[in-house]
This record gives C-alpha cells, sequence and structure tokens, in this order.
C-alpha cells in the first residue's frame, strides 16, 4: 500500500455547523424524547406492577383526585365527556413543555435538565404511591422509567457540541484557555450521529409506550370484567358466624380474614389476567368421560358457601400463611361423580393457567369434605392474586396440594405416576396440615405490667378441629388450659384466650408457649422441624418483658 504525504484523510461523516437555532431545537428534542423514554418505559414497567401504576396514568388519576371543584366543572363544562382526553391532553402538553426546557438546559457538568427529570420522577412516585391500592411497588414504574430517560438526555446531549459554559469549565480545569466564543462552537457536529441516537431513542420511547398499553390492555379487560361479575346465588349457605366465635381480642388475628390482609403465595412473577370467556377446564386422564367444562357449565351447576381455613406448608411456627374466608364454589365431588374415574387413579394433577401444578388425593375430594371449585371469595369475585376467575379450595390440605388458583386443567392421574409442581422439587406428594397454635398478643418483645394481662392467638388443625389449647410461661412451668372460642366447624381456625395474673416478682424476662391438641387427642409435638418438606412442627415461643 502506498501513501502520498498530501492524501487527505476522508471527511468525518458530515461535519457541519449547527445555526443556532438548529442547536436549541435539538437540546430541547433531546429533553423531549427523553421523557418519552420516562413515560415509555414506564408504561411497560407498570405491566408487571399493577395497571395505572405507571407515571403517567398515577399523576392523571392523582390530578383529577386532588383538582378543586371549580376545576372539575370548568372540565365537565368546557370538555363534557372529553374531560378525560382533554385532561390527558393537558398533562402532555405541561410535560412536553417541560421536557423541552430540561433538554435545553441540560449540561455535561451540570446537569439541570437530569436534575428536573428527577424532579418529575418524585413527583410521579408521590403520584403513585397516592393511589388506594398502591404498595411500595408502585414506585418502581416511575424510578425505573427516570432512570432510562437520564441515561438517553446525557447518551443524546453528549452527540450536541458541547455547551459554552461546558467548554469554559473544561477550559478552566485543564488549565487552558477557553476558546473564543462564537459561532465556531457549533461546528463538528455531525447530524447523523444526533439523528440516529435520538431517533433511536425516540423508536424505544414509542415502542415501550405501544408494547405497554397492549400488553395492559388484556389486563385492564379482565380488571373490568371482574368490577361487573355477578356472584352466583346460593341458596346451601355457610353457617352464620355464631357470638362467641370471634372473641375479638384487641391485636389478636380476626375469625374471616380480609382480602386485603390474606396472606398470598404462588409463583407467578406477573398476575395471570384470565376471563371468565377465555375460561375452561379440561378435564382428562383416567377418566371414562372427558370433558371440558366452560364458564357457563360450570355456573350452570349448584353452588354452596363455606367457610375455610387455607394454610401454607411455608408457615413457620408461629407464622402469619394462614388466612381464613368465606367462599362460594361448585363442590368438586358432585363434578367427579359425573366423570366415571378410574378407580386406580388416585390423584387429581391440577394445572393453572401459568403451568403451575399440584397433585390433590383424589379421595380428598370424594371424601364428603367441602372441596370446591371457588368463584368468590368474602362476598366478593376472587381477587385476581388469588386465582380469579376459578381456583380450587380443599379443605384439611395444605394449598401446595389442593389450592390450585386460574386453574383450567385437570387430569386424572396416578402418584406413582405424575408429580406436581412443589414434589418435584422436594416437597411432599400428600400433605395433611399439621396442627398449630399461634400466639397473637400479646406480641414478642412486647412490655407487659403487672395485672391481668390476655394472652391470645388462633389455632388449626383444619378438618381435625381443635380440641384444647394450652398456654405455659416458662420452659418448665405448668400449662395452663386456654379457654377456646366457639368452634365454627372443623375447617377452620379457632380462636383462644388465657388471662396471665403477672405480678411484680415477675419483672424481668419472660418466654410464652403455646401448644394445640387436635380432636385425634394428638398433642402438637414439641419437635422442631422445618416446614419442607411437609409441614413445620414445634411449640411457638415468645419472649416478653414483664415492667416492675
Ligand atoms: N397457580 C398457582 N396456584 C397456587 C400456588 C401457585 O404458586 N400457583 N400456590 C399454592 C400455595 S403454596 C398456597 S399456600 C395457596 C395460597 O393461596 P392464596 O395465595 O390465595 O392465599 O395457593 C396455592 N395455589
Ligand atoms: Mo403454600
Amino acid at each position: 500500500m502506498t501513501t502520498t504525504p498530501d492524501s487527505t484523510p476522508p471527511p468525518d461523516p458530515v461535519p457541519t455547523r449547527l445555526p443556532r437555532a438548529g442547536l436549541l431545537a435539538a437540546r430541547a428534542a433531546t429533553g423531549i424524547v427523553s421523557a418519552g423514554i420516562v413515560l415509555g418505559v414506564g408504561e411497560l414497567v407498570s405491566v408487571a406492577v399493577a395497571p395505572n401504576s405507571s407515571p403517567f396514568f398515577a399523576v392523571g388519576a392523582t390530578t383529577v383526585d386532588r383538582a378543586p371543584e371549580w376545576a372539575r366543572e370548568f372540565a365537565i363544562d368546557t370538555f363534557s365527556t372529553n374531560d378525560k382526553p382533554a385532561l390527558f391532553a393537558g398533562i402532555a402538553i405541561v410535560i412536553a413543555v417541560l421536557a423541552a426546557v430540561s433538554g435545553l438546559a441540560e449540561r455535561q457538568r451540570r446537569p439541570v435538565g437530569s436534575a428536573m427529570l428527577l424532579a418529575a420522577g418524585a413527583v410521579g412516585v408521590y403520584a403513585a404511591l397516592e393511589r388506594p391500592t398502591a404498595t411500595a411497588a408502585w414506585a418502581a414504574p416511575t424510578v425505573i422509567g427516570v432512570a432510562a430517560g437520564i441515561v438517553a438526555l446525557r447518551l443524546m446531549q453528549r452527540t450536541l457540541p458541547a455547551a459554552r459554559a461546558d467548554r469554559a469549565r473544561a477550559g478552566a480545569s485543564d488549565g487552558e484557555q477557553a476558546r473564543p466564543q462564537g459561532a465556531g462552537e457549533r461546528q463538528g457536529f455531525s447530524r447523523r450521529r444526533f439523528f440516529a441516537v435520538s431517533g433511536g431513542a425516540a423508536a424505544v420511547a414509542a415502542a415501550a409506550w405501544a408494547g405497554g398499553r397492549a400488553l395492559g390492555a388484556h389486563l385492564r379487560d379482565v380488571i373490568a370484567e371482574r368490577a361487573r361479575f355477578r356472584i352466583p346465588f346460593v341458596t346451601d349457605r355457610a353457617a352464620p358466624i355464631a357470638p362467641g366465635t370471634d372473641l375479638d381480642v384487641p391485636g389478636s388475628t380476626s375469625f374471616v380474614t380480609p382480602n386485603p390482609r390474606f396472606y398470598r403465595i404462588d409463583t407467578a412473577l406477573q398476575v395471570p389476567a384470565l376471563s371468565t370467556e377465555e375460561w375452561q377446564l379440561r378435564i382428562h386422564g383416567m377418566v371414562g368421560r372427558e370433558r371440558t367444562l366452560d364458564w357457563d357449565a360450570l355456573t350452570r351447576r349448584t353452588p354452596i358457601e363455606r367457610i375455610i381455613t387455607l394454610t401454607c406448608v411455608s408457615n413457620e411456627v408461629g407464622g402469619s400463611l394462614a388466612g381464613n374466608a368465606t367462599w362460594i364454589g361448585y363442590p368438586i365431588g358432585d363434578l367427579i361423580a359425573e366423570l366415571d374415574v378410574d378407580p386406580d387413579a388416585d390423584m387429581l394433577l391440577s394445572t393453572s393457567v401459568d403451568g403451575f401444578t399440584v397433585g390433590t388425593p383424589v379421595s380428598a375430594l370424594t371424601d364428603g369434605r367441602d372441596a370446591m371449585l371457588a368463584v368468590a371469595m368474602n362476598g366478593e369475585p376472587l381477587p385476581l392474586e388469588h386465582g380469579y376467575p376459578v381456583r380450587q379450595v380443599v379443605p384439611g390440605l395444605y394449598g401446595f396440594v389442593s389450592a390450585t388458583k386460574w386453574v383450567v386443567d385437570w387430569e386424572f392421574t396416578r402418584f406413582d405416576r405424575a408429580q406436581a409442581y412443589w414434589t418435584r422439587r422436594g416437597w411432599g406428594a400428600e400433605a395433611p396440615i399439621k396442627t398449630a397454635s399461634r400466639i397473637d398478643v400479646p406480641s414478642a418483645f412486647a412490655t407487659v405490667t403487672p395485672g391481668r394481662v390476655r394472652v391470645a392467638g388462633t389455632a388449626w388443625a383444619q378438618h381435625r378441629g381443635i380440641a384444647a389449647v394450652e398456654v405455659r410461661v416458662g420452659q418448665s412451668g405448668p400449662w395452663n388450659r386456654a379457654t377456646l372460642a366457639r368452634e365454627y366447624s372443623v375447617d377452620t381456625w379457632r380462636q383462644w384466650f388465657w388471662d396471665w395474673d403477672v405480678t411484680a416478682a415477675d419483672a424481668g424476662s419472660a418466654t410464652l408457649q403455646v401448644r394445640a391438641t387436635d380432636k385425634d387427642g394428638v398433642v402438637q409435638t414439641p419437635e422442631r422441624t422445618p416446614p419442607i418438606p411437609g409441614g413445620a412442627t414445634g411449640w411457638q415461643s415468645i419472649v416478653v418483658t414483664v415492667q416492675g
């Protein structure tokens, strides 16, 4: 290869001088595109969190809630039923203006625009956390969106010629003299690079927004359907809760657990969105009559209403993974009776729409207990996170072997042929609930004063029932019989209390222990075992301080 000394290097891709107006427009554009990234990424992330947790819709909803009455009236008078689109357009205009300013104000060394994005992010997080059903996770769409927006803003700004202030500072810190200012500062700008980076960012913003809206649409439809859902009319009602079933000891768990406080356990990263229209239960395997049940076929059946306590096998001694609800559903036993199930089939392998599987002994579904395909929980359609539109509820078995949420497939098979999700991961194949008792008050490490202290809590041994609960002070003190609440049924937990006469002589720290006896006469074992594979055992001990 030969070179001639005077050969000129190929020109830099279209280095140009940028007119001042062009530079300002380009800077403003970087701000607007970054705001688009914040909103688009926020919308996409919100799909995994909750509808309306995105910065745009959270700010919109909070603005509506916070708007003074006159503004509301003005909006309705002026835009009538278009008041929502008008509001969104208004918010979009405000955002675009602020975004343009942030792009103009951004400097490599003085990131005023990035700071503006952060401040806007703080407003978005505040608005999201203000929503009535918000959890801490609702901050995520805005936080992730703002982080992406700042990165995009910085990248786009780097394709623009350095601003006067940046060059002056760079010069000063390098000990060089700042270059003369003027048109020269806008030289060496690659139009192609600017359009590639900012166009790419704009495309990402648009795709994230469109993707987020599309993915969220089905979930929003299912939520709207659930809001219209009519709970089946039941004649076979749950027995009323007689006085004395709920002892109402302050601080103790209520007999029925409200839905928002009901524990939730599942492997779903995102709550499945399954409409009643899409829902089907395919029944196959060792049955004489395979069939597929759709929503109409299910709801033509005769429902029952029952109060049943669910428990998770992962619950530690003294833990809170148990809850009691009023369920309405369709008896599983009646359905199985119509299927001509092979007598050799001892397992019902049920599958959720998200692929999770559960193996339940067929015997527990046909022995007359109230196993059901539940559609309502505490007077509401099933909450989405508790299995909308259909889940299993089986008294006396841990959730992982019975309580399939979003259930769509039933295969009759055998325990020696099939394994369910958790069994494959080392948990038991069959798991009756272990007798458990828990102290709710006083709480661990509480301070109590001399006098009468009511120790209270709950105990469960579903489908066997609780016969006794005993409490003792100290690791070797005598056991004291607690007073049991009225039993609702053997399928629900049972409250208890014991009045502890604390004297000044007890000052110091004291240990309280509890144990229950089920109606088979079996006393809870003191032997401590971990939850895996078949549920934790051992007595709960809590330490409290007795004030002298
Ligand atoms: N689809 C599906 N159903 C599931 C699970 C799951 O991970 N996925 N977990 C089970 C377990 S381990 C328990 S304890 C119960 C909990 O039900 P809940 O979340 O309504 O309290 O659901 C059961 N049903
Ligand atoms: Mo569980």
